[in-house]
């Protein structure tokens, strides 16, 4: 376990974070009414997301997300590099982050500051990070983050509120252009049609695998030395292509039994 560092029983990457700015974040962070979190456990479609909104912000205009780096558009709020730089950040902020609920700052909870919660089939997030931890330089023994389940459950349980959108990727997947729209009403955003275009067009999956600013290929060969490949495969069900009968089988026990009590239809992918 070695390759982690372990935050109120949640592994981290040992690269890039520090136990005491988690637990800075977690006490001392302060929210601002006008920041827009992207939320969501590892390999849900974070960096899409993070686009899209770039993209709404811009009306279109890729000139952003074509000349600066997708991690200083939207920092990792829990990584060292990205703290001090949020919180000397003015104006509105874009925030990432994959921080389970009884970490999250504290401040969140007593602001109106919006956040999208992105939830993916955990078949294919298992699959995509299978493949994308195994290019790091670290051998990641165990689940970053912590269980799929536990952070699911927990981030969920705000799916009432006004200033929460949840998403999934399968949505997004199935019906771009709408889930645009959906969350240009969450953030008070207007789009003309043309401009609703070029969002879905630059935020594609072949857009975005050519943007060098949003495609992981800026990352240093110390800690990917073959590269990493984040737009990986971009679809829906890959996992059918790796789990086993009786691995598929086990997993259906497991999902079933984890979230109990929420209904079926949040969860409505193959
Ligand atoms: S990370 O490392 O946790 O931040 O990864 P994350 O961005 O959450 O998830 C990576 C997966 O999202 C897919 N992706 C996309 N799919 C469709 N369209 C677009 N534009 C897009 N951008 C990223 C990416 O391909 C990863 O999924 P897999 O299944 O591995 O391909």
């Amino acid at each position: 376990m070695s390759d982690y560092l372990w935050f109120e029983g949640i592994p981290f990457p040992i690269i890039e974070y520090e136990k005491e700015i988690i637990e800075e974040i977690h006490n001392k962070f302060v929210f601002r009414d006008e920041d827009t979190v992207i939320l969501t456990y590892p390999k849900s479609g974070t960096n899409w997301l993070i686009e899209i909104v770039c993209l709404i912000q811009t009306k279109g205009d890729p000139n952003w997300i074509q000349s600066v780096p997708i991690w200083d558009r939207s920092p990792w709020l829990e990584s060292q590099g990205a703290y001090p730089l949020l919180i000397n950040k003015e104006g509105p902020r874009l925030i990432t982050s994959h921080l389970p609920f009884h970490i999250f700052p504290k401040s969140f909870f007593s602001s109106k500051a919006k956040i999208i919660y992105v939830i993916r089939n955990p078949r294919d997030v298992l699959v995509s990070g299978y493949f994308f931890w195994t290019m790091l330089s670290t051998l990641i023994p165990t689940v970053a983050y912590g269980s799929w389940f536990e952070h699911t459950r927990a981030w969920l349980s705000m799916r009432e509120r006004d200033n929460f959108l949840l998403l999934s990727y399968e949505d997004i997947k199935k019906d771009t252009k709408s889930t645009i729209k959906k969350i240009c009403d969450f953030l008070g955003k207007k789009l003309e049609p043309d401009e609703l275009d070029m969002v879905f067009k630059y935020s594609s999956f072949q857009a975005m695998k050519e943007n060098k600013m949003s495609n992981y290929s800026l990352i240093t060969e110390d800690m990917a030395p073959n590269g990493l490949d984040l737009l990986r495969k971009g679809t829906t069900g890959d996992w059918k292509n790796h789990f086993t009968v009786a691995q598929a089988e086990a997993f259906d026990k497991v999902f079933q039994e984890k979230m109990a009590g929420f209904p079926l239809g949040l969860f409505l992918w193959e």
